[in-house]
């Protein structure tokens, strides 16, 4: 009898349409997804409802929103092997959120690092219950597909855990009714620090006001140069352990760019002049963002092609989240 090839695990992750995407973006998240494409089915998600919580000018974020549909696709998201859709094009995605947010309890919330940071920041009188509630929608998106692994950088990791533990509390009340999912994160990039203050991962919400806090991926590449050359370090001359911060951070670029392990970045810098080291990883990454900017413009360009994508793909997922939601349904009461 011929043999039929197992299903692969499905994979889902997803990019907010908020600020332009950074470095930190393209190693934690989308070049490890564009890498792994052959070995999951695809859903990659543009996350329009989470952008909102920032009150977007509208206008931008319907720009926004192709934007990084081109962006995925330039970055090797190929929607023959990938479903790219947009988040609120599938209504069942906050109907789905809605049934999860009557299982959280408030403290799960109140203790997420991402909006504690955010609610000292602006405090609780004007931070809205969007950010709040964000990590509960993002279970949403994820459990929606039956997804097995979510590919995101190191500072998703707390938010897939809650994730975990709400598909765990509806399973444990009303049956196996969803799919645990695990985070996968890679070895190498997967927190990759602001340029100007090392100690802060690289943001996109933080690169708006700093331009030396983050390499852009659509920066040009003196633009990179002198991004990278004013990168901080400290007052050593040249590269010796112990590692300052900025340091660090500029061998694991430079090792995430290259593939390589940070010791063998290390190896090949110890004793070399920050000049040096800071060239060497401009030039990665230039080269790597070359052909990418390249594409982008292609893409972008083709406004039709993009939303073509978008509702196609909208299409087919559709018909897989809605059966998610059906099975959660029938099992709180809802059907
Ligand atoms: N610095 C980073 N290093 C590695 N991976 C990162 N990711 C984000 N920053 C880094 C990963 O990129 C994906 C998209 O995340 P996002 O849309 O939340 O982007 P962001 O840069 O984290 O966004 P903001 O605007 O800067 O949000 P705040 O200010 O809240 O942090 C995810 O897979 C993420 O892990």
């Amino acid at each position: 009898m011929p043999q039929t090839a197992a299903p692969r695990p499905r994979v889902l992750s997803g990019i907010q349409p908020d600020f332009s995407l950074h470095l930190g973006n393209y190693l934690g998240a989308l070049r490890n997804w564009a890498r792994d494409q052959d070995r999951f089915e695809n859903f990659f998600c543009i996350v329009d409802l989470h952008a909102l919580t920032q009150h977007p000018d509208p206008e931008r974020l319907r720009s926004l929103t192709l934007e990084l549909a081109a962006m995925y696709m330039a970055c090797g998201l190929d929607p023959n092997r990938c479903e790219i859709f947009v988040q609120s094009h599938v209504p069942a995605h906050t109907q789905l959120c809605w049934i999860l947010e009557t299982l959280t309890p408030m403290g799960w919330l109140e203790r997420m690092t991402q909006f504690k940071a955010r609610s000292q920041a602006q405090g609780s009188e004007r931070i809205n219950t969007g950010v709040f509630a964000y990590p509960v929608l993002q279970a949403a998106d994820i459990l929606l597909y039956d997804a097995d692994v979510v590919p995101v950088g190191e500072d998703q990791r707390q938010h897939i855990e809650l994730c975990r533990d709400l598909a765990n509390r509806l399973n444990s009340q009303r049956g196996d009714v969803l799919k645990v999912p695990a985070a996968l994160i890679s070895q190498v990039g997967a927190r990759v620090m602001g340029l100007d203050t090392p100690d802060e991962k690289m943001s996109k919400s933080l690169a708006v006001d700093r331009p030396g806090h983050a390499v852009l991926l659509l920066d040009p590449p003196d633009v990179v140069r002198r991004k990278v050359a004013r990168a901080t370090t400290d007052t050593e001359p040249a590269v010796h352990k112990p590692l300052g911060a900025g340091v660090a951070n500029l061998l694991e670029i430079y090792a995430a760019l290259h593939e390589i392990s940070v010791d063998a970045a290390l190896e090949a810098f110890e004793g070399k002049s920050y000049s040096i080291l800071k060239g060497a990883v401009a030039d990665a990454i230039v080269d790597a963002l070359r052909p990418i900017q390249a594409r982008y413009a292609d893409l972008r360009g083709d406004e039709e092609g993009l939303r073509r994508v978008l509702a196609e793909s909208a299409a087919r997922v559709h018909l897989v989240a809605d059966a998610t939601l059906q099975r959660v349904q029938k099992a709180v009461g809802l059907r």
